[in-house]
């Protein structure tokens, strides 16, 4: 048995904003036991809020490469590969109401990693075994982002489409729309994804059982 057949197996998921990464990963993540998986996302690597660039505007632009640490993203994830285990504190999206905690990593054999800049940084993509794009139409995206930034986030609908228009769509422009065609896999997310789903389950259910008799 060589080291690779027993690393873990990573799993990138990206998408533009609010196409529902993180809501697919949920999914995903609910097919398996505990101790198969484990996900790292992206929105715990943000950096704090004072070195977060500002627009013309001086409002926070959070939908820049550069607001991501991704040397400890990219550093957490390879430790994770080797087989240890990370810890890092949460991200509260700068809400005052919420008290971060110390969320801890384990290594497990699927290590899922989520978020917009995934694909874009090369030291966190090559460390990807399986790329999957999260896709879905602008305005499905939009709602989505109006009713969670307002419930999860504290934002209002001025602020959500201000960022939309200023920050968000030009960064998928830019950063997120031209990795798509890099994916091995894309999910349409545009009402229902339980097809895409359940192929990629058994996918990654093969791999585990590919683990096991090796
Ligand atoms: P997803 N974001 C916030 O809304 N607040 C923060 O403190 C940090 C990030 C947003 C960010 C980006 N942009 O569009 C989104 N803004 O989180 C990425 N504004 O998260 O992929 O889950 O939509
Ligand atoms: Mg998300």
């Amino acid at each position: 048995m060589t080291t690779s057949d027993t690393a873990p197996y990573i799993v990138g998921i990206t998408g533009g904003s609010a196409s529902g990464k993180t809501f697919f990963m949920k999914s995903l993540i609910d097919a398996f036991s505990k101790d198969e998986v484990t996900r790292i996302s992206q929105d715990n690597y943000y950096r704090p809020i004072h070195e977060i660039p500002r627009d013309e505007n001086g409002v926070e632009n959070f939908d820049l490469p550069e607001t991501i640490d991704h040397h400890l993203f990219a550093e957490h994830i390879a430790v994770l590969r080797a087989g240890r285990q990370v810890q890092q504190k949460e991200y509260t999206f700068n809400n005052p109401l919420i008290k971060p905690e110390m969320l801890v990593f384990e290594p497990r054999p699927i290590i899922i990693v989520e978020g917009i800049f995934v694909f874009y940084f090369p030291e966190i993509s090559r460390l990807i075994d399986l790329k999957i794009f999260v896709d879905a139409k602008e305005h499905v995206k939009i709602k989505r982002r109006i009713i969670r930034d307002n419930n999860e986030r504290g934002y209002d609908l001025d602020d959500v489409l201000y960022r939309w228009e200023h920050h968000v769509a030009p960064t998928y422009d830019k950063f997120i729309l031209p990795l798509r065609s890099e994916a091995d896999m894309i999910i349409n997310n545009n009402n229902r994804f339980d097809t895409g789903l359940q192929v990629l389950i058994g996918f990654l259910k093969g791999k585990l059982a590919e683990r096991k008799t090796s």
